[in-house]
């Protein structure tokens, strides 16, 4: 696998416990560049195109909840196998059962407020980061 693109979105959790810094720092420091960074209120209409997979699932309601209207971090990162490399430094969805040593290993219990978003396919960062971001505002470096 050769250099790849994610989608990462703190949520409001993250940005209100004042990890926002902590996270990016682990992005950094495993060596993921940062392509784009953006702070937002993000609206309703953006979170349900986000989890539109999840849309009559029973946690459905409530995730829509806890990241609409609120402030979140909004992110591409680059790097070898980004997309796998990330998940790993983010950890299992549940934080009950995520590895101590992951992002949600070591600052989440929540399973519906775990933190972080990070796209799970190439697929996924297709859709998901055209949410947000025009790809020319993309920066190389
Ligand atoms: P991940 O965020 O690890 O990619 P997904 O995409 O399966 O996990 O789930 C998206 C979000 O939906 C999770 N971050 C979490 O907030 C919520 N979620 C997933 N599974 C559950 C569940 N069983 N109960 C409550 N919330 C859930």
């Amino acid at each position: 696998m050769g250099v790849e693109r994610t989608f990462v979105m703190l949520k409001p959790s993250c940005v209100q416990r004042g990890f926002v810094g902590e996270v990016i720092s682990r992005f950094e420091r495993k060596g993921l560049r940062i392509l784009q960074l953006r702070v937002e209120k993000l609206s309703r209409e953006k979170a349900e195109k986000l989890y539109k997979i999840h849309e009559g699932k029973p946690f459905y309601p409530d995730l829509i909840r806890a990241v609409s209207g609120k402030t979140v971090v909004l992110m591409v990162l680059e790097g070898r196998e980004a997309i796998n490399v990330v998940r790993r430094l983010i950890g299992a969805t549940d934080p009950a059962k995520a590895e101590a040593g992951t992002i949600r290993g070591d600052l989440a219990l929540d399973i519906t407020d775990n933190l972080i978003h990070a796209s799970d396919s190439p697929e996924s960062y297709e859709r998901e980061h055209s949410i947000f971001f025009d790809e020319e505002e993309l920066e190389t470096y």
